[in-house]
């Protein structure tokens, strides 16, 4: 895989960092493509107080020099504002021997969250040494990365957008037209939801749900425009672009599902309901001089782009920390208790749609590189422009 990306850092450590390796060379880049992209992860009605501390900007700390890629890693660095409220519990240093406890030792452990087994797994006693890093708050960092694979698409006319369509079991009606921006238009809303009226029913339930002490999950649609046909392959498995997108959106913390195309759906009707008739379309040089009548398969098929819209739903279960708990066990001491109640969100599927554009940027980008390679962008570009004129030249051209 020729692009290559880690992160590091603690929910309310120092710092969040990520590493991007294998963008060529010459991609303008400035901070505000990264940050425009941070801030709209920070969105959506039904946060908690957390996102009002925080303001994430980038920091590049190498890979970047006069506003253009270098081809070699790009380290960046968000720093933690609420960092200086929680030096104390997130010092590394060892506690001096009559030191007392550190504060805010989490035992009672949650339902659902990775805190418990994290415990068992890396012999932890505190869960707060788990719950740090299973924290939603390391999407920070792959949006990060995300954002500098985006810019990277841009320059081939590949845009990636998102909205909400179902919240707590409330679901959004699609426009008959969807707009040719949608972030634009989802940006605008709350909810990043493009049906109003559903959005008024999804907020006063995100609020009855808060007084209630719950919480709640929903749905997102990512829609990338603008790919050629043939990223990905239909000769290996861990080459088939589903199995990499399907892989990359499920690493997103709280989600349980994703669907390409019609999904789940596919599996009730007959073929002739499902497959995509194809009809000649002169001068569509990215999908070949061709056009699928309807795009039931999402714009894959056999592993493969096919040069239709790309679409993908994701699930996001209700978040794991209840202002109500559950009830759960006292690791500490082996004794039933009400599992912690930590400050969180009621729901976060807004932000979850902003992440999982991010997963399918980083997929695709690394597609992208896997099919035209170059170490400067001016290389790649060749190289794209070389393929669609040869493609050009194939059926009718
Ligand atoms: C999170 C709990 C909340 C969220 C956080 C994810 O943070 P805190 O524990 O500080 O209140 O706000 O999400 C972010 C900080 C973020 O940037 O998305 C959790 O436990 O996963």
């Amino acid at each position: 895989m020729p692009l290559r990306f880690t992160t590091a850092g603690e929910s309310h450590g120092q710092a969040l960092v990520s590493i991007l390796e294998g963008m060529p060379a010459g991609l303008p880049l400035l901070a505000d493509h990264v940050n425009a992209e941070l801030a709209r992860r920070q969105q959506g009605y039904g946060r908690g107080r957390r996102m009002q501390i925080e303001k994430d900007t980038v920091e590049f700390l190498s890979g970047v020099r006069a506003g253009e890629t270098l081809g070699s890693p790009i380290a960046m660095m968000i720093q933690n504002r609420d960092w200086k409220n929680w030096r104390e519990i997130m010092d590394p240093a060892p506690d001096a021997p009559d030191a007392d406890a550190r504060k805010r030792v989490v035992t009672r452990v949650r339902p659902g969250h990775a805190d418990l087994t994290g415990i068992l797994k890396y012999d932890r006693d505190d869960a707060r040494d788990i719950l740090e890093r299973a924290s939603a708050r390391e999407t920070t960092a792959r949006v990060a990365a995300a954002a500098i694979c985006k810019r990277f698409l841009s320059e081939f006319g590949v845009r990636i957008g998102s909205h909400l369509v179902s919240l707590g079991g409330i679901d959004a009606v699609r426009p008959a037209n969807m707009p040719d921006d949608i972030n634009a238009a989802s940006d605008a809303s709350a909810l990043r939801t493009l049906d109003a009226d559903a959005e008024q029913r999804m907020v006063t339930y995100i609020d009855e749900i808060k007084r209630a002490g719950n919480t709640l999950g929903g749905i997102c649609e990512v829609v990338a425009d603008g790919l050629p046909v043939g990223l990905g392959s239909h000769v290996s498995w861990d080459r088939k672009l589903d199995g990499r997108i399907g892989a990359a959106i499920m690493s997103i913390p709280a989600v349980k599902g994703v669907e390409i195309g019609m999904g789940f759906q596919t599996a009730r009707v007959t073929g002739a309901d499902v497959h995509d008739e194809i009809e000649m379309a002169p001068g569509r040089v990215h999908a070949g001089n061709v056009r699928r009548k309807t795009n039931r398969a999402g714009g894959l098929e056999g592993g493969m782009t096919t040069g239709e819209p790309l679409v993908v739903r994701v699930a996001m279960k209700p978040i794991s920390t209840l202002m109500r708990p559950l009830g759960t066990v006292d690791v500490a001491t082996g004794e039933a208790a009400a599992a912690v109640a930590e400050r969180s969100d009621v729901t976060a599927v807004p932000a979850m749609g902003v992440i999982a554009e991010g997963m399918l940027a980083l997929v695709l980008a690394d597609a992208f590189l896997e099919k035209f390679g170059g170490d400067s962008l001016g290389e790649t570009q060749r190289n794209y422009g070389a393929y669609l004129s040869h493609v050009a030249t194939r059926l009718g051209g």
